[in-house]
């Protein structure tokens, strides 16, 4: 068995691991990226779209916002469509004074796998039967294959950036976690189209179910509808699919969609997730290997971001200092932020999707909070401070 050592071993090379080996490297601390699957497939994963503005702030003081600064679209906040005639504007930038971005999290994370890059990090991809040890003394271990060879990877700490199905929450032993679910009766279907996309990022309300009309740059376009569980990509085609969109918002707005050819489908399922502490031992998760959120409200990625600035802190504080307290912290200050959000994601999914179950004073109930929100403007700033984003923590 070959061995290596390090100070962190990162598991992971998605947004959180990328981002948590850069903001560490600018701390002087060196780690070591392990990810189970090869560069090509991480980077053709299509996933978020809508950054917060803390988000964008870490991701340039972490020396990764060039791209970012030129090519993402800053915006005031997003629509809200319902009831085929209905709209409100939750403008986070006259509420709270801050905007958000819309920015591709593949442009993400090919901007850190650039900056790693050119830094020689070292990253291991293609990674199997990676597996974690020793994390309740001070020097854990990380064993896996590659290249048919059995590997070791010595170190100090451990950070879990391997997502909701890696196997960091996994190494936890079960009777010191609590997780916590719920798992909804619908999924999306997302579609990537090389078309000019609206203006705004709007989300509809519809008796048809949920819809959004999102955006990546000034030819791509994001769009997702509202499915069932059992949706089958075939059922699909792509006609199907902009006459489904179309008839979830008002005429106006659906005589501006761009319609074309899509480049990429797929169908995602909603859940909300945490899992309790978010550390153990030597042992530190950060992103959906602790939790998971539904897309509504797109919370996912800016929590990751959150994660990864609260670790990469305590992990400099300890290194720097000697100082143990952020670390020790780690755990309830993330989760603080991450049940805001998973708390926000849960009200915003119900707010706007039809449920199987629904009864007709339930959908009264969205249309009452709906007006409501539209017209009191204490409702509304509460709404978009949390859609805006939490801020960090001191
Ligand atoms: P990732 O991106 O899943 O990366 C984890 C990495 O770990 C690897 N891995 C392993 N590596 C080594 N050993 C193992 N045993 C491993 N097991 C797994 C994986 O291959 C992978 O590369 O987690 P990370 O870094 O925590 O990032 C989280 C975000 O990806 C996620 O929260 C967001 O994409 C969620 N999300 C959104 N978030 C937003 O903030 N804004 C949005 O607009 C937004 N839209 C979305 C979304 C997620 C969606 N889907 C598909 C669930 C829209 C959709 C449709
Ligand atoms: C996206 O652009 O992919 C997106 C936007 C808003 C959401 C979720 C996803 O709430």
């Amino acid at each position: 068995m070959s061995q290596t050592q390090t100070q962190v071993a990162i598991i992971g090379g998605g947004p959180a691991g990328l981002l948590l080996s850069q903001r560490l490297h600018l701390e002087g601390i060196r780690s070591v990226v392990i990810e189970r699957q090869s560069r090509e497939h991480v980077l053709e994963r299509i996933r978020a779209g809508v950054l917060e503005w803390g988000s964008v702030e870490v991701l340039r003081d972490s020396g990764v916002g060039q791209r970012m600064d030129l090519e993402g679209h800053v915006h005031d906040g997003t629509g809200i469509v319902w009831g085929g005639e209905h709209r409100l504007s939750l403008n986070t930038r006259a509420a709270v004074g801050r905007p958000m971005m819309a920015y591709g999290q593949t442009n993400i994370t090919e901007d850190l796998y650039n900056a790693l890059d050119a830094r020689g990090a070292s990253i291991i991809d293609s990674a199997e039967d990676v597996t974690l040890h020793g994390l309740d003394t001070s020097n854990p271990r990380v064993t896996y294959d590659k290249n048919g060879a059995r590997q070791e990877l010595e170190c100090e700490f451990v950070a879990g950036c391997d997502g909701f199905h890696g196997v960091s929450r996994e190494s936890i032993p079960r009777n010191v976690r609590t997780e916590y679910e719920k798992n909804y009766p619908f999924g999306w279907l997302g579609i990537m189209s090389e078309t000019p996309p609206l203006d705004e990022i709007i989300y509809a309300n519809s008796d048809r179910g949920f819809a959004l009309c999102s955006q990546r740059n000034p030819m791509l376009s994001r769009y997702y509808i509202q499915c069932d569980l059992d949706a089958n990509l075939n059922d699909w085609p792509d006609e199907r699919f902009w006459e489904e969109l179309k008839v979830r918002f008002p005429q106006d707005i659906s005589a501006s969609i761009v319609t074309g050819t899509s480049i990429e489908k797929s169908i995602a399922p909603l859940r909300s997730f945490v899992s309790e502490p978010m550390s153990y031992g030597r042992l530190f998760l950060a992103g959906d290997a602790a939790h998971i959120v539904p897309p509504t409200g797109a919370k996912g990625l800016n929590l990751a971001i959150s994660d990864v600035f609260y670790l990469s802190r305590a992990l400099a504080c300890f290194y720097r200092e000697g100082e143990e307290r952020f670390l020790r912290d780690y755990s309830e200050t993330a989760l603080r932020r991450v049940w805001g959000a998973a708390r926000f994601s849960w009200w915003l999914t119900n707010l706007l999707h039809r449920f199987p179950d629904q009864t007709t004073f339930d959908l009264r109930a969205q249309e009452q909070e709906l007006g409501y929100l539209a017209q009191s403007e204490s409702y509304m700033k509460a709404v978009c401070e949390q859609y805006a984003g939490l801020p960090f923590e001191d």
